[in-house]
């Protein structure tokens, strides 16, 4: 048998998200190229600083069946031309993981997509969880105009498969349009199934 793993005791601020984080990643404008329909308005941020877009704060849990592995997220408040700030988005690598999100603080979307193109979206607010079905990939958006803060939690053995996304992108997009938060077709999407 295995040693046994000590428990652990998370501090969680409803704000900042994972008080003590093991890992803290940082997203910025220059690693989410190619995700945003508008190029030339990433291009203009890039050149206005390369301003945050997100960020993970993780606690080491071991990447192995039968753990369950959390952290929190922050996306930050902005637009990139009319697309508000979100996450990059993945497929777990194993498919058939499910994984929940709970908003803690702030406002957006949690978008999901099917690999035959089906989309589906939950608005989050504090005190919303979302349920990420096996066989969804998924992203979040900040739709708000301060920091959207949620944790999340997914088996273990789940790991990430980001190039689906990278590849394909998602079938829609969050844009505001008239001061509102609408979901459009994404025109740089182009189908798994080709
Ligand atoms: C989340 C995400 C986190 C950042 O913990 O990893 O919100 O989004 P990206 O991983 O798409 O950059 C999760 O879904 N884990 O599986
Ligand atoms: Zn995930």
């Amino acid at each position: 048998m295995k040693e046994l793993m000590k428990p652990i005791r998370t501090l969680v601020d409803f704000k900042r998200g994972v008080v003590n984080p093991d890992r803290v990643i940082e997203r910025k404008t220059s690693d989410m190229q190619g995700m945003y329909a508008d190029e030339l308005a990433l291009k203009k941020l890039l050149s206005q600083g390369n301003p945050f877009i997100y960020q993970i704060r993780e606690v080491n849990i071991p990447e192995e069946t039968g753990h369950i592995i959390y952290s929190t997220t922050v996306i930050y408040p902005g637009k990139v031309g009319d697309e508000y700030f979100m996450t990059k988005g993945h497929f777990h690598a194993k498919e058939g993981t499910a994984e929940i999100y709970f908003c803690l603080e702030g406002e957006g979307y949690l978008l999901m997509q099917t690999r035959q193109g089906r989309v589906s979206a939950i608005h989050m607010k504090p005190g919303v969880l979302g349920y990420i079905p096996p066989y969804w990939g998924h992203r979040t958006i900040n739709t708000g105009n301060k920091e959207f803060v949620f944790l999340t939690l997914f088996p273990g053995d789940a790991g990430h498969n980001y190039e689906i996304i990278e590849k394909c992108g998602f079938a829609k997009m969050m844009v505001e349009e008239d001061g509102r938060a609408i979901l459009k077709d994404n025109p740089k999407y182009t189908s798994l199934n080709g």
